[in-house]
């Protein structure tokens, strides 16, 4: 099998699977199915679709991204580092020695050729055009997520755009707050592609938004690539399949021919909203922002439209699992740049953006130092607030053994570096908003060259004694129960906590 053709392919695989409960209740896109949502979300519950939304016609489909083993079905791979090794391998390729090593290697370039998206003449997408007032976001199922929200918001768009300038294509996933039944605010933020292809325009920018794709086409909307790389290239190689693309109606942009919905239109380059608040993936609200104003021109629609949508708030929520696809997909492309980085973490309670806990080979006094410092100069990585630095063989996702790390191993006058630099968008803490300090902590061995005592040994038992008590163990009578005892301070594993260490 390959990953899913469309989203109607991956609704049916999640049927069969048990991962996915079609709700006939009558549910409030206001407000209502958030709650339902938050509660099967933080029971690591099945992806919903919601076939009656009170006012609409269309369903909804939620949490489809909501545990470990749906995002890992949606690339169609036994785990997330399944997929990134797809990459990796491409990345590191050498030149081929011998025959076998030579097939294998087209094999890899044939991987990269089939990316390049694939324009068709038409598509299911269009079954439905809607122009001038026919075109109404009215029709759609739009959430509004949480109370002290400003209005309905889109939750879980593919926002395609092109570079004025070059023609790249860039795919980001921007919410999109309803103004009107023709109007929305376009919320991409400024470190974000988007939002550089607008500032690049004279006048006004085209915009498609391409909602309910197969999933690792949403996917790679929101994977943090450099800007001159088409998102639509990732899908396709990750799908090992080209995505095909049609025209759109009313503008000049190609949108994937398996959208369940696409909303075509334009913005003015000087017409700006106050956007929000928003209960964001920060966990708070966010104030309301000036932001651009997207017109919708038109409409276009599968029959029976399935309307796809995200709800985001205090961590963990559905998108820690697309943040923890990027977290793995990403670790061979910054190996690339960065090789002594081993693994690294972002922990879904921070957000992504807050925390980075990241291993490495040591291999000279203050490494640590130049790793952070390399974490602070890549891509979106650049806006980590805090980065702490262990040794090759602690385990980076046991945050338990990264605390003992952090207080075993730190002297925090002398292993606390404070700086500055550029902050999340969303981030609330900094005195000003975008800029702020940062902080790196370096819990690995430091040795003489550092100016440090000598690091004393970690204590170890001998693999013979290990091995002599495992061997004996029955003849000892002791029971062991996990749940009692010393046992109990690291607890069982509730779903939370499951989720928040993955
Ligand atoms: C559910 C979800 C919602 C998001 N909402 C926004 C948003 O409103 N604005 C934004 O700038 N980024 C948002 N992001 C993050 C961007 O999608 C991500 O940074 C992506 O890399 C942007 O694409 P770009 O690098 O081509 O700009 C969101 C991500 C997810 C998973
Ligand atoms: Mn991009």
């Amino acid at each position: 099998m390959a990953p899913p053709r469309d989203l109607r392919d991956w609704i049916a695989r999640l049927e069969g699977e048990g991962e996915l409960v079609r709700v006939d209740a009558e549910v409030d896109p206001e407000l209502e199915v958030t709650e339902i949502n938050d509660r099967v979300v933080k029971s690591g519950g099945p992806a919903l679709l919601f076939e009656n939304v009170k006012g609409f016609a269309h369903s909804l489909l939620i949490n489809q991204f909501g545990t470990e083993r749906r995002m890992s079905m949606a690339f169609d791979a036994p785990s997330l580092d399944a997929v990134a090794e797809k990459l990796g391998d491409v990345l590191e390729m050498q030149p081929p020695q011998g025959l076998v090593e030579k097939v294998r290697g087209l094999q890899k370039l044939k991987s990269i050729a089939d990316s390049r998206p694939k324009t068709v003449r038409s598509g299911p997408c269009q079954d439905v055009v809607l122009e001038g007032d026919d075109a109404s976001l009215d029709l759609l199922p739009i959430q509004t997520c949480w109370p002290g929200d400003a209005a309905p918001f889109i939750t879980l768009p593919a926002v395609i755009t092109h570079d004025p300038r070059s023609g790249t294509r860039n795919v980001g996933m921007y919410r999109m707050q309803k103004l009107g039944p023709r109007a929305t605010a376009m919320h991409w933020q400024i470190h974000k592609d988007g939002r550089a292809d607008y500032l690049a325009t004279d006048g006004k920018i085209e915009v498609a938004v391409a909602l309910g794709l197969d999933p690792v086409t949403t996917y790679s909307a929101s994977a943090p690539l450099p800007k001159h790389i088409d998102e639509l290239m990732l899908a396709g190689f990750l799908r090992g399949e080209p995505v095909e693309v049609v025209r759109a109606k009313t503008v000049g942009i190609d949108v994937p021919a398996n959208a369940e919905i696409v909303l075509e239109g334009y913005i003015a380059k000087d017409e700006l909203t106050e956007e929000g608040p928003f209960g964001d993936h920060t966990g708070y609200y966010t104030p309301p922002e000036p932001f651009p104003v997207f017109h919708l021109t038109a409409i276009t629609m599968r029959r029976d439209a399935i309307y796809p949508s995200i709800v985001v708030g205090k961590p963990p929520q559905e998108d820690a699992w697309l943040g923890k696809a990027t977290e793995r997909i990403f670790l061979p492309a910054i190996r690339m740049t960065v090789p002594e980085i081993v693994d690294y973490d972002l922990p879904v309670a921070g957000a992504f953006h807050n925390c980075c806990i990241v291993s490495i080979r040591k291999a000279f006094p203050g490494h640590a130092q130049k790793v952070m410092h390399a974490i602070w100069g890549l891509g979106m990585l650049s806006l980590t607030k805090a980065i702490v630095v262990v040794d090759e063989w602690v385990d980076v996702h046991d945050y338990e053994e990264v605390l003992f790390r952090v207080g075993a191993n730190v002297d925090p006058q002398r292993d606390v570096l404070i700086t500055e630099g550029p902050l999340d968008h969303l981030d609330h803490a900094p005195t000003r908003q975008f800029y702020g300090g940062k902080m790196g902590i370096d819990a690995t061995h430091k040795g003489p060259q550092e100016g440090t005592r000598e690091w004393p040994p970690e204590i170890e038992m001998t693999h013979e004694v290990q091995e002599l008590v495992e061997r004996r163990w029955s003849e000892y009578g002791i029971p062991l129960d996990p749940a009692a005892g010393n046992g109990r301070i690291s607890q069982s594993p509730g779903p939370l906590r499951r989720l928040l260490r993955r």
